[in-house]
């Protein structure tokens, strides 16, 4: 591992290293982080940058009684290693080893699961505000000292420049104020997200790095350091003599300093010496501040220094003279990559097709797209809420807008998909990818909740292509139609070109499934909702080995749902629906609430009856005749139960009352 290393079992070994070892325990740290994720793969070069920050944090505070919060958390791995976890790096990732992420369940030295960008700053104003409110009432209780009252714990927040001009970051910043104790935020400045920053932040951010020259950074740490161990001056009065003494007035400070956040820096993120006494300094202010550092993303290692967004996070790989080259074969057919190039060449014919990511270009497949068609590309930066507005606004000026983004990321536009897109039954389409489980990355990525949060709301159409035939239909399908579409797919190879060709070569027709499958006699249908229709096939083949024949249907639509499904349980038929989701409000769950309203068929028709309010939206009125119309009221229980205990047919499958406000609703 290293001779350092080897005996560095928790923070308190690095204690007694100097700084010069602290150094080299820093290139062990890196080293083994190399070592490890070339054999388990995983996110790469923000660890090589961040190892010395790291490292002198762990040596100024005590992370057993204050608190360290990372943001995203891909960046933890140098925490991790110094924090009694480096024997597992060998399992990082994998099943039954240590995540790839923040996790308290593994360590006393995390605080919160994260894999989200933009949430330490708003976590550590909370901490801050929850830890003073219970310590105020146990010095209360316990009638504490002077000394007691006065010895609080201290709280950090790390953060990245991409992560921290995100909306959640701003809305924390906003919120600082609250705060009337230490809580330092650490600025770790990279210039890079997974590709370059973006946005009129990253251009002020990276004025302020090409205005400074390493010296200049050497000089604003030592007139810190100067001004600020006069502990007893306030703050204010600190600043201003660090400002009247650095040459000139940053612009990057005049950006937190308008927010009324004590500023300190840029500093050179790689010099521990000096950032231990920055640190020791900062950590003595009564109040919030941030340091803001400058880092290399894949310091140390060439490849990565060379090429940070490919070594952000990836595969294992071996090391060929200064390349590094994969060693598992990388299919270049997978759902993103099929999607990618279809996107291309549709939007080669069709001139209205803009595509937006929000910091995910080559993750969704846009690397083409992004080359092609420089002038329809928006890489919006980790701002997803914006993202999907600017695309609600780009349909409604007559553009087709493609949103590419993660299942897991579009839970943060939740909000802007309902009101500016649904509600407005816009033409937006949404390529949902990594929809389903995500494998290595684990539950802060998997994209298991889409089909539930997206398939209630209004107008909404939801589809999922079970190959790569079917992505590329299912891409033509979301393109002409004049309302919001949902097309999602897994993080996954598509499967052999084979297969079913001819059921997935049919055109896409809202809310139809195509049967995939249809064996005589048949008792049971299988169900598949998008790529797990090669799992339905394989269980098909198998039950067919053992003498029981079983139907295979391809449901491609999980709003409208087809009623078709439903008609094969009146035939008698039992039915195994099957998906990459949450059983929670997912397609299955579509299903069985179809069939409640739609029991028409048996003895089972009168087993359960769901009342709620519709998908269809309902307008201004007061409160108990929209309750009315929607059949939340005591009038339509007693008509149903009636119903149900008469064994009558249903006679009602929509909603009674005022017709909804608008017409074409989808189910
Ligand atoms: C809400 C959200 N959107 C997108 C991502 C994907 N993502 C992971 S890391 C990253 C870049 C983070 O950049 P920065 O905060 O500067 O940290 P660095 O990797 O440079 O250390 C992105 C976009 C995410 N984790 N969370």
């Amino acid at each position: 591992m290293g001779e350092l290393l080897d005996n560095v079992n928790s923070p308190a070994d690095l204690k007694s290293l100097s700084v010069q070892q602290l150094g080299t325990l820093a290139d062990e740290i890196r080293q083994l982080i190399l070592d490890s994720v070339s054999k388990t793969g995983g996110h790469l070069a923000s660890n090589l940058g961040i190892v010395e920050l790291t490292l002198a944090l762990h040596y100024v505070f005590d992370f057993t009684k204050d608190k360290l919060l990372w943001d995203v958390g891909h960046q933890c791995y140098p925490h991790k290693i110094v924090t009694g976890r480096k024997a597992e790096f060998a399992h990082l990732r994998r099943a039954g080893g240590i995540s790839g992420f923040p996790n308290p369940t593994e360590s006393e030295y995390d605080q919160f699961i994260v894999g989200h960008a933009g949430t330490s700053v708003a976590t550590a104003i909370g901490m801050a505000l929850g830890e003073e409110l219970t310590r105020q009432k146990t010095e209360h209780r316990t009638r504490a000292t002077s000394d007691e009252r006065r010895a609080t714990n201290k709280i950090v927040a790390v953060v990245g420049d991409a992560s921290i001009v995100n909306g959640v970051s701003f809305e924390a910043l906003n919120n600082l104020g609250l705060v009337k104790r230490q809580l330092l935020i650490v600025l770790n400045d990279n210039s890079m997200a997974i590709d370059p920053t973006v946005g009129a932040m990253a251009k002020y951010f990276s004025r302020v790095r090409l205005s400074q020259t390493y010296e200049d950074l050497r000089d604003t740490t030592r007139k810190i350091l100067e001004h600020l161990p006069g502990i007893g001056r306030s703050v204010e009065e600190a600043l201003e003599r660090i400002k009247k003494s650095i040459r000139m007035v940053l612009p990057a400070s005049q950006m937190f300093e308008s927010l009324n956040i004590p500023y300190f820096g840029p500093v050179d993120g790689h010099d521990i010496g000096s950032l231990i006494q920055l640190f020791g300094a900062l950590s003595q202010l009564k109040r919030p501040a941030i340091l803001h550092a400058y880092t290399k993303k894949g310091r140390g290692f060439k490849p990565a220094g060379f090429e940070p967004s490919k070594f952000h996070s990836t595969g294992p790989f071996k090391m060929n003279g200064d390349e590094a080259e994969p060693t598992v074969a990388t299919s270049k057919r997978t759902f993103t990559t099929v999607f990618g190039k279809r996107l291309a060449e549709l939007a080669e014919k069709d001139k209205r097709i803009v595509a937006i990511t929000s910091a995910m270009c080559d993750g969704t497949g846009l690397l083409e797209f992004r080359k092609r068609f420089s002038d329809r590309f928006y890489d919006v930066g980790i701002a997803e809420s914006a993202a999907v507005d600017i695309a609600a606004g780009l349909a409604k000026a007559g553009a087709r807008p493609i949103v590419c983004i993660y299942s897991t990321f579009l839970q943060r536009s939740f909000d802007q998909v309902f009101q500016e897109v649904a509600l407005q039954n816009l033409p937006v389409v949404f390529c949902v990818d990594r929809a389903g489980l995500v494998g290595s990355d684990g539950p802060t990525h998997h994209g298991l909740m889409d089909i539930g949060f997206l398939r209630m709301l209004p107008n909404m159409v939801l589809t999922a292509p079970a190959n790569d035939t079917e992505v590329r239909l299912a891409l033509e399908f979301a393109l002409a139609q004049d309302r919001p579409v949902v097309v999602r797919y897994p993080k996954d190879l598509v499967p052999s070109r084979e297969f079913v060709r001819a059921a997935c070569s049919k055109p896409f027709r809202l809310g139809k499934s195509v049967v995939v499958k249809k064996a005589k006699g048949s008792a049971i249908a299988i169900v598949s909702y998008g790529s797990v229709l090669a799992e339905a096939l394989k269980a098909a083949n198998s039950l067919a080995k053992q003498g029981i024949p079983a139907d295979v249907i391809n449901a491609r639509f999980a709003a409208p749902i087809d009623e078709q499904i439903i008609a094969l349980w009146g035939e008698g038929k039992s039915i195994i629906t099957v998906e990459d989701h949450n059983l929670a409000c997912g397609f299955g769950s579509a299903v069985l609430e179809l069939m409640t309203t739609k029991a028409a068929h048996g003895r089972k028709r009168n087993a359960l009856r769901v009342l709620g309010a519709p998908r269809e939206l309902i307008g201004h009125n007061s409160r108990s005749s929209q309750l009315m119309e929607a059949g939340i009221n005591a009038d339509e229980i007693v008509r149903t139960a009636k119903e149900m205990l008469a064994g009558q047919r249903p006679v009602r499958s929509k909603p009674r009352g005022r017709r909804p406000v608008r017409g074409r609703q989808g189910r």
